[in-house]
């Protein structure tokens, strides 16, 4: 395999998972096409710049565009190996239905470009069956090409479904060193991607069939949502009993085959709080538990709002600092983020005693205007505001000493004061919202 040429390589979408995988592409020396639908994102790789944070990507993307390995395009072109990482998100239904639209559409503009040898491998977060529905529509588009497993001879194309499962924050060290889950269309799909994710993924690589690399990848995401609705119904009860969560919590994980993990306010991100829903979609009879959980991390996002509003409203002159916007500590990603809802939320309710401290932001998002609440550093809250609420886990808010914040009243939905006085700390039992 070493001794073969190196393929060229197109990467679809270049976002959170598509630029990163086509920059570390082209380190290992492989030549990249990177297509997106803005024309401002290909103009900004092609600067050798880069349109999204994350850490050390924009020295990787300067250097491989410098060396002329990554480029980016609007349209596709040929290339040996195709890697779709475009968003699957929700139909406009309300239902929370999967909409594999631009998987398609991904699909499509590829088929006229296909040659005998390709390979294609969808990387989107998908449905089950999606690999299988991509194959179907190549076939269709392409009927001069003979397609994996609908062919009794070898087929021309080769087909996989690759999930990437990086943390952000930590995706250049995690697409490398991760192992990876590869499923093929058929076992010679699978060793076909297999010997294109050799070059760069240091990380074991296990092949499997394509609807089980599918499934794994949602069932990722869902045993996490389901532990964290454990550790916040947790919460919540604790709430109801006036105890301390995190004391109950630290205590039970030193059981030796226990492991609780965090409660919060809510689960943000655009895949723990969305991936499970596509397992739900595929077999809503069988997926009770999956779907309940959803309900509860969904529902500790308005327990949230609930206790800070009865602190905020315990002194009606207290200057409050809600500290976060972000859906996890030490990212600048705010989408999809609770602490950004709870914040909110109270910004429209107490308008100016909102003090907002996100060190990540430049400014306030949109909903926040004409609220009156302002966007502050962590210096001036800690001496303007009376009341304290922590929605994000932040190192810089973690790192506060007890010196400057014993006095204050406190709501720490992420437990980062183990230390706080309990006189400063709102423990008492939530009254019957009307
Ligand atoms: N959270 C808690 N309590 C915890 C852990 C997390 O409330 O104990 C919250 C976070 O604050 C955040 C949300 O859950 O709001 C998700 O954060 P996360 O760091 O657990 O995960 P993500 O969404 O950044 O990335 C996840 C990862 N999946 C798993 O850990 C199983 C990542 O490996 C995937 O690649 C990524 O989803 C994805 O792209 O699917």
């Amino acid at each position: 395999m070493r001794g073969e040429p190196l393929p060229t390589v197109s990467v679809i979408g270049l976002g959170y998972i598509g630029l990163p995988t086509a920059a570390i592409v082209a380190r290992a020396g492989m030549r990249v096409r990177g297509v997106d639908v803005s024309q401002s994102v290909v103009d900004t790789i092609n600067r050798g710049e880069i349109h999204i944070e994350e850490v050390d990507l924009d020295g990787l993307v300067h250097g491989v565009v410098q060396r002329g390995l990554l480029s980016a395009a609007l349209a596709v072109a040929p290339a040996d190996v195709f890697v779709i990482a475009v968003p699957t998100p929700f139909a406009r239904d309300g239902r929370h239905t999967p909409d594999i639209s631009y998987v398609l559409d991904a699909a499509r503009a590829i088929a006229p470009v296909l040659k005998p040898g390709d390979t294609i491998i969808l990387e989107s977060t998908s449905p089950v069956g999606t690999t299988a529905d991509l194959r179907d529509l190549l076939a269709a588009e392409r009927p001069d090409l003979a397609m994996p497993g609908l062919t009794s001879g070898t087929p021309d194309i080769a087909i996989a479904y690759c999930p990437e499962r990086v943390l952000p924050g930590r995706i250049l060290e995690e697409l490398t060193n991760n192992d990876r889950s590869i499923g093929g269309i058929t076992p010679r799909c699978a060793r076909k991607a297999l010997a294109f994710y050799k070059r760069f993924v240091r990380g074991a690589c296990v092949t499997t069939d394509a609807a089980s690399a599918e499934m794994t990848k949602l069932v990722e995401n869902a045993y996490r949502d389901v532990n964290i609705a454990f550790a916040n119904e947790l919460s919540i009860i604790s709430d109801a009993m006036g105890l301390d969560v995190w004391e109950v919590i630290r205590l039970a994980n030193r059981h030796p085959r226990v492991n609780i993990l965090n409660p919060g306010p809510g689960v943000g991100g655009h895949c723990i709080a969305v991936d499970p829903w596509f397992i739900v979609h595929g077999a809503p009879e069988q997926s009770p538990l999956i779907r309940t959980a959803r309900g509860v991390n969904d529902a500790k996002i308005h327990h949230a709002i609930a206790r800070a509003a009865q602190l905020v409203e315990a002194d009606p002159h207290a200057r409050v600092a809600c500290l976060g916007l972000a859906f996890k500590a030490n990212i600048d990603d705010f989408r999809e983020s609770p602490a950004r809802l709870v914040a909110a939320t109270l910004a429209r309710r107490y308008g100016q005693r909102i003090h907002i401290v996100e060190p990540y932001a430049a400014e306030l998002p949109r909903e926040f205007d004409g609220t009156g609440a302002c966007l502050t550093d962590i210096d001036t809250a800690l001496e303007q505001c009376d009341t304290l609420i922590v929605l994000v886990d932040h190192d810089v808010f973690r790192s506060v000493p007890l010196a400057e914040r014993a006095h204050k009243r406190v709501y720490d939905t992420r437990g980062i004061w183990p230390d706080q006085p309990e006189a400063s700390l709102e423990r008492v039992e939530l009254r019957k919202a009307g």
